[in-house]
């Protein structure tokens, strides 16, 4: 059966609850429809471990796929060992899952960026204007062969996954830092400045006094033509809405109290959940 809509859905969290909700809403219907998720599956929500069977059943049937985002990535830190789990992350259960290997050695062979269709590219945070397309799908590349490697080569990533350092783009870098440097662009990027160089304090609205020199990454002209439009979730602060050129942002605070996001590609018609959970 051809395919009905393609629906891409904001960072879940772990709100199994409003996902199923949105799926009501929206009628999914998976022989017929396909679901893109833009990352962040876990963390704050009321079900974490629920959500990420779900996801990865759909996955598996081919009717959905996810990038990796911020809080994914760290929950295959702390299950190797690299970091401790946050106070409000409710991703304990995850971890003490009987399928737990199976849960996680599925999470780390996720992308870190989708292609829908021609016209739209899917990331967690977004992609920088100093990148191309076809550069941006080249380094999320190098990032999830990593990912899916070895368990030396995955460790050796989470451990030297975490900083800010360096905070811009430059194809001379090397190695773990490398790899890092496009994980913060692909899954912890809001403002950057005109070079590229990446500001990780900043989480509130578009309305709120930024640092001089800084703006959304979406605002700068890209250095290189983009005709796609660039999907993407992980800044709640934009409530999953709001007028911007070439960028589609996803994430409407469904954990914060805001609501869970759909975003249909054949209409751009926009879907939410009335209520979020408000766990956050
Ligand atoms: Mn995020």
């Amino acid at each position: 059966m051809p395919i009905r809509y393609n629906y891409v859905i904001g960072d879940l969290q772990g709100c199994f609850t409003a996902l199923q909700t949105l799926l009501e809403h929206i009628e999914f219907d998976e022989k017929q429809d396909c679901l893109w998720f833009a990352g962040d599956l876990v963390a704050r929500g009321e079900d974490s471990l629920a959500t990420l069977r779900f996801v990865k059943k759909l996955c598996e049937k081919d009717v959905a796929r996810t990038v990796l985002g911020n809080h994914d990535l760290n929950l295959l830190a702390v299950w190797r060992g690299y970091n401790k789990i946050r106070k409000n992350d409710r991703t304990t259960p995850i971890l003490e899952a009987p399928d737990a290997p199976v849960l996680l050695n599925w999470l780390r062979k996720q992308p870190l960026l989708l292609r829908p269709n021609a016209d739209y590219v899917l990331t967690h945070a977004g992609l920088p204007h100093c990148w191309t397309i076809a550069q941006a799908e080249s380094l999320a590349f190098e990032v999830a062969m990593t990912l899916r490697g070895t368990f030396i080569e995955l460790d050796r990533f989470l451990e030297n996954m975490y900083g800010n350092d360096p905070d811009v783009w430059s194809d001379d870098l090397e190695g773990s830092v490398r790899l890092r440097v496009i994980t913060n662009y692909l899954t912890r990027m809001r403002l950057v400045d005109a070079d590229g160089r990446l500001e990780f304090a900043f989480k509130d609205g578009l309305d709120a006094p930024m640092p001089d020199g800084f703006a959304p990454w979406f605002n700068w002209q890209p250095q290189f033509k983009r005709i796609e439009n660039v999907l993407f979730g992980h800044w709640a602060a934009l409530e999953g809405a709001g007028q911007m050129l070439n960028a589609v942002p996803l994430d409407g605070g469904c954990v914060w109290g805001g609501s869970l996001v759909a975003y249909r590609l054949e209409d751009g018609q926009r879907f939410s959940t009335t209520a979020g959970c408000g766990l956050g």
